[in-house]
């Protein structure tokens, strides 16, 4: 089974995938089993073999309107990075060492050897960043803080400089009249926390809640809404335990060990948020992948892949319990040993991560079919990035789900994107814009079905760094040209800046 190098958002190394509980039944339809079953290429993870993917753009048949699709008042249209992919400078102003820096210097890790040197420059350039988000007319922007540059190595006392440089983003963007969406963990642990265990270790989710309280009391006069954890999933599976990301492990228990440490932290922060009276709001940014079992009548191995993808993190977060089928041995589940991964979660743990919060942030790429067995299989065709399978819908199915399973808590898609056809830097990018096209018309589709949506953010406003693509794959709607750092707004981010004048969404 081919590694999915570094796939962020995605499937595991043999089989992985995950669902809506009431989306995988509409799959039901004649047309849709139909490509389901034409589905399972080779090259796929977990893919079985045999015939091509057959694209299913309108599964259930719905038709978005003739006319522009209009978003309530005060949606908030944003565009998001994160600190290693954009930041550059990274031996700067006592900034410490993360394990990404680490593990980007090992031979092999990523494509052409790039490192977070120099991204996009934005840690120098971000008043000429901010001067494009306001020319865009964005109303957010959420960027990550590195742990590193405010403490090098991982506790101890606040480095000035380090606080000092996102005082003055903080600053600069609400200048601008920008709201800042402050991401604390985007998967660049200190190197020093690393040496002792990482996330594997409980006493990780210490050391986040304190470096987390030094950003409350540096930054929480301003109004602005706080991650606590970038998508623990990507971190804890492709980082833990496909070995694709930093740290580089591979073991599905110390993966397991990485969720729970990670959702313990998101907590422990989200407690220290309230103890601290900052201003603003707080929530965690789940990345979240709907599956679709091909067979309507047959959905267990798309409830496993649901469960060790979706309801692993959501669960917890939302209702205060774990699933109790998302770790085992069978295919879709985390191959982790369920008693010892109990054990982690000591008494208080649950109510901890539980705590509650502000808003859900959701991050959506696309969905998964999934075999009966449990396999992952491709049943709508893939971006540029192979664990992408692209499907508008799949978003209207992840919100109604939410509606419908969990308990009623406002919802911001924080991530939402497809990368470039090509590596060249380009500024067409006719498949951005009808990506986001069709993306923003489920979203408003849900809207008008009562999902408590308040939001949406591009990924990303720049090019930048792709972790293990290095610089090949380009998410933004600004092109970067990183010899000469010089920004040029693409096609996409011209119609992003429409929908935004208009906060509606226009017809094809
Ligand atoms: O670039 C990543 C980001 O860091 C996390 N979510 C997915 C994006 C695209 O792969």
């Amino acid at each position: 089974m081919p590694q999915p190098a570094a796939d962020p958002g995605l499937p595991a190394p043999t089989r992985r995938a995950a669902l809506p509980r009431r989306a995988f039944l509409a799959l039901g339809g004649s047309t849709a089993l139909a490509a389901a079953l034409a589905a399972c290429t080779p090259g796929g993870p977990g893919a079985s073999g045999s015939p091509a993917i057959t694209p299913t753009p309108n599964p259930s048949g719905w038709v978005p309107p003739g006319e522009p699709m209009a978003f309530p008042r005060g949606y908030v249209w944003g565009a998001a990075t994160s600190a290693y992919q954009v930041e550059g400078s990274t031996a700067v102003d006592g900034r410490g060492p993360s394990v990404w820096d680490t593990f980007a210097a090992r031979y092999g890790t990523v494509k052409h050897g790039d490192t977070g040197e120099p991204a996009a420059d934005q840690y120098r350039r971000y008043p000429e960043d901010i001067v494009l988000m306001s020319d865009l007319g964005l109303g957010a922007y959420r960027f990550s803080v590195a742990w590193p540059r405010i403490q090098p190595t991982g506790s101890g006392p606040a480095n000035p400089a380090g606080l000092d440089h996102y005082r003055k983003l903080v600053d600069a963007l609400v200048d601008a009249g920008i709201r800042p969406m402050i991401t604390l963990f985007h998967w660049d642990l200190p190197q020093a926390l690393q040496d002792v265990g990482g996330w594997t270790t409980r006493d990780t989710a210490a050391r986040f809640a304190d470096y987390a309280a030094i950003l409350f009391d540096a930054l929480g006069d301003v109004e602005a809404d706080w991650m606590t954890v970038n998508e623990p999933k990507t971190h804890a599976f492709v980082g833990h335990w496909y070995g694709g990301h930093a740290p580089g492990l591979r073991d599905p228990d110390l993966a397991a060990a990485a969720v729970h440490h990670q959702l313990l932290a998101h907590g422990l922060a989200t407690e220290a948020f309230r103890a601290s009276g900052a201003a603003g709001r707080i929530g965690i940014g789940l990345n979240l992948l709907p599956a679709y079992s091909i067979d309507p009548a047959n959905t267990r191995g798309a409830e496993r892949v649901d469960a060790s993808e979706n309801r692993l993190f959501l669960d917890p977060v939302l209702l205060g319990s774990y699933p109790d089928d998302a770790l085992g041995q069978a295919p879709g589940q985390l191959p982790a040993d369920p008693t010892a991964f109990a054990a982690l979660a000591l008494p208080g743990d649950l109510e901890v991560i539980s705590a509650p919060m502000d808003f859900l942030a959701i991050q959506y790429y696309g969905i998964t079919g999934v075999d009966t067995v449990g396999n992952v299989v491709p049943i709508a065709p893939t971006s540029d990035a192979s664990w992408q399978q692209v499907r508008a819908e799949g978003l209207y199915d992840l919100l109604i789900r939410l509606r419908d399973d969990y308990p009623a808590i406002p919802i911001v898609i924080t991530e939402n994107g497809i990368p470039d056809e090509t590596s060249a830097v380009t500024v067409d990018d006719p498949y951005r814009v009808e990506f986001l096209r069709t993306h923003f018309q489920q979203a408003a589709r849900a809207i008008g079905d009562g999902v408590p949506l308040e939001g949406h953010y591009v990924w990303s406003l720049l090019d930048n760094f792709e972790w293990a693509e290095g610089y090949d794959q380009r998410w933004g709607i600004v092109a970067v040209d990183f010899e000469t750092q010089e920004r040029t707004a693409k096609r996409s981010a011209g119609f992003f800046s429409d929908v935004i004048a208009a906060n509606a969404v226009p017809p094809a």
